[in-house]
């Protein structure tokens, strides 16, 4: 099932698919199973895409490396059991709802602190011939775990095509809020539409990921399609899912989180197992389809790769 082509980014623009080529392959996509589907994708060009995603089928994609060799998840626990409040609380609820959720056409608005503000195409904001797989620990703030092959681009790639100015110190991210597809949205548990926030340093760390797909397929609406973040050494609710906006600001922005409970999640909400939730410890956690449960590491593992960021910070103050 996994699509593995290494060098997808060094197709020119003269192994461009011919429209011809292009039609027959959508149309022979169409009436194929998944396995099918997967290897014919693994063999069509980025510009292809479109046709893929019409049929839900197979991203092309290179090994990204970041990875870790822990086994992964199941594919059917990584689409079936999880968070995404705007279609109900409950975690079998994103997936029994979410494909009420209309993701083409889809469009992202950049604005403040950047120099290439504007609505844009989520194809134009990642670079779908640059593609990379990520296998990823996700902790939940609710102590549980999964480890996902994420696709997707790094966001320190989108936000240098931006161009932010040097007043942009922070980046807040915004989720699709439509009630007529997200049944969630009728009840008031957060303050609508979904808000999340990193500081610039943060979202330019080469982990931070915006993916587009998991399992080498396009991203299911429960995981967050078209695109979410993945920020793999925070608590689960910062990697915000369905981008709508992408503001650049000067001041901490708000998160949905903090204005709902900000005694219980702060900002920065790091994974640190020293830092209990105030109504439940962080130490350990229960990796998904696993019986006992495993230490919560600092920085979900990931601490050579962030620690630096937070160098004097008190951790406890700032959790
Ligand atoms: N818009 C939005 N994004 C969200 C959430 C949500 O409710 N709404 N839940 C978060 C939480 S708490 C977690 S643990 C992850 C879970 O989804 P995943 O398994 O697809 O990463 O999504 C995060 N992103
Ligand atoms: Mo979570």
């Amino acid at each position: 099932m996994l699509i593995k082509n290494r060098k997808s980014w060094e197709l020119s623009g003269r192994d461009a698919t011919p429209q011809a080529l292009y039609q027959d392959r959508r149309t022979i996509l169409k009436g194929m199973g998944l396995a099918g589907l997967a290897g014919i994708a693994a063999s069509l060009h980025p510009l292809a895409r479109r046709a893929a995603l019409a049929v839900g089928s197979g991203l092309t994609y290179a090994d990204g490396g970041h990875g870790t060799d822990e086994e992964k998840t199941p594919y059917r626990d990584v689409t079936g059991y999880n968070n995404y409040y705007e279609f109900g609380t409950g975690k079998l609820d994103p997936a029994r709802y979410a494909g009420a959720m209309t993701t083409e056409p889809w469009s992202v608005k950049v604005e403040g602190e950047v120099e290439n503000p504007g609505t844009y195409a989520v194809e134009d904001l990642v670079d779908f011939s640059k593609l990379i797989e990520r296998v990823y620990r996700l902790r939940c703030v609710e102590a549980w775990s999964m480890v996902i092959p994420w696709i997707g681009v790094p966001l320190k790639d989108i936000i240098t095509r931006l161009g932010p100015t040097s007043r942009a110190k922070f980046v807040q991210f915004e989720t699709l809020a439509r009630p007529s597809e997200m049944r969630g949205l009728s009840r008031r548990v957060l303050d609508w539409p979904y808000k999340e926030g990193l500081r610039i340093d943060e979202a330019m760390n080469p982990l931070t990921l915006m993916a587009v797909g998991l399992y080498g397929e396009v991203l299911p609406n429960q995981n967050g399609a078209p695109m979410r973040l993945v920020v793999p050494w925070k608590y689960g609710f910062k990697s915000i899912k369905s981008i709508v906006a992408i503001r650049f600001v000067e001041k901490q922005p708000t998160t949905a989180w903090l204005r709902s409970a900000p005694r219980e999640y702060g900002f920065y909400s790091n994974v640190n197992p020293d830092v209990d939730h105030p109504r439940w410890s962080q130490r350990r956690e229960r990796r998904i389809g696993e019986f006992l449960k495993r230490k919560t590491l600092m920085f979900n593992g990931y601490a050579e790769e962030v620690a630096h960021l937070y160098a004097g910070m008190d951790l406890k103050k700032n959790f």
